[in-house]
């Protein structure tokens, strides 16, 4: 893994070389994994995700005129666009569409958006379910609010990056990445109610516990991801229409076999009963962490794996090899992290069991014929912030 000195000196190199002269300032936001809650958060439910040691750095200096130069290591070919483009959606597409998605929110929020030039570089790795483009997104947000003094406080500015997502980008996505990738907080989990916005810094001290959050990214090429995850929130919102309820949410666990009975095709069923038992697992994952037991949490996590395997229908055969060699090998529990159909697993594992989890790990995707996952041991790290 490369540290965050080394992303913020390619950010600074990148933009050195660029544009000439030194950035105004550098800012930094993180990926995330979720702990727990899948799926759960465009149902108004809960999620307790926590922000990465992987960092997305953006740095950049103003310019007079209200026009944007975006350059990122991962591409290298500069993006510019300028008024016109951000007037509406759609104007800016590709990789830049998360930054000119941000001066959209931005400037549709009633905010004065400076010009800007800006040089992207990241550590947290594309396509992997760990909310990259939530990294770009919360790092311009922080970047572009400084160069322009603008109001905007840290608990609006998830909304914020998710309606660039949404509306800009055209991604159906919930809030929880933007919330993880802002609002997390070194040594803690982030409970995050997704209805009313509440938080809650939930501690999660793997060192201290002797623990340590093993993630697999299982490089599984995506299979419609996009697509599924689309189909999958519709058949929520469906499913909450036929119950008559506003959201999932609100079909507490001891109602779900009289839900379920109103509700007539099994696939629905099968997706409103995952639905339902994961924000009740986030709520005792919570109340077990809250009470420092953190081993415990092992058999929910699991669970949850189980959940959207049989139900939820988003898992593939990388993914739950991995989950499996991973309990196998000893660890307490383990999961799928993020919108599913690839992406990573992580699973919880006594600190100095990691690297033979790993090794358990690479060998049962060897015995599958899978080309080989990467893998990483990781600490609940700071959301977005300045770096200078
Ligand atoms: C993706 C989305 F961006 C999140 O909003 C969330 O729905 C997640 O998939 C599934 O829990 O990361």
């Amino acid at each position: 893994m490369n540290t965050a000195g080394d992303v913020a000196a390619r950010a600074t190199a990148g933009f050195r070389q660029r544009y000439g002269g030194e950035p105004a300032g550098r800012w930094a936001a993180p990926g995330r994994v979720n702990l727990i809650g899948e799926h759960t958060d465009y149902n108004d439910g809960f999620v307790l995700p926590f922000a990465l040691p992987l960092r997305t750095v953006v740095a950049a200096d103003r310019c007079d005129d209200a026009r944007w130069t975006v350059w990122s290591e991962l591409d290298d070919q500069p993006v510019e666009f300028g008024p016109d483009e951000v007037d509406e959606p759609g104007g800016v597409t590709g990789w830049a569409a998360y930054v000119a998605g941000v001066v959209w929110a931005l400037r549709d929020a009633g905010h004065t958006v400076p010009g800007a030039r800006l040089a992207i570089a990241s550590d947290v790795p594309v396509g992997s379910g760990l909310s990259s483009s939530a990294a770009i997104e919360a790092a311009v947000l922080a970047a572009l609010a400084d160069l322009g003094g603008l109001d905007v406080p840290a608990e609006r500015r998830p909304r914020l990056a998710q309606r660039a997502e949404n509306a800009y980008v055209g991604a159906p996505t919930g809030i929880m990445d933007q919330s993880a990738v802002i609002r997390g907080r070194a040594g803690h989990a982030l409970f995050l109610d997704c209805r009313s916005e509440e938080v809650e810094q939930i501690p999660f001290d793997l060192d201290a516990a002797g623990l340590a959050v093993l993630v697999v990214d299982s490089r599984a090429p995506h299979r419609h991801a996009d697509g599924e995850y689309a189909a999958r929130r519709a058949s929520c919102e469906a499913a909450a229409r036929a119950l008559g309820v506003p959201a999932l949410r609100d079909v507490p666990v001891a109602a779900l076999p009289g839900a379920l009975d109103r509700l007539d095709d099994d696939e629905t069923r099968r997706r409103v009963r995952h639905v339902v038992t994961e924000d009740q697992r986030v709520l005792d994952t919570v109340a077990l962490l809250r009470s420092g037991r953190i081993r415990d949490i092992g058999p929910l996590l699991t669970a949850s794996h189980a959940s959207m395997r049989d139900d939820f229908e988003i898992t593939v055969p990388e993914i739950d090899t991995a989950v499996e060699a991973a309990l196998a090998a000893g660890a307490y529990g383990a999961r799928m992290t993020g919108g599913g159909f690839g992406g990573c697993v992580l699973a919880l594992v006594d600190a100095d069991r990691a690297d033979a989890v790993a090794d358990a790990v690479r060998a049962g995707y060897a015995e599958r014929g899978f080309a080989a996952p990467g893998t990483l041991t990781v600490l609940p790290s700071p959301g977005a912030t300045r770096l200078d």
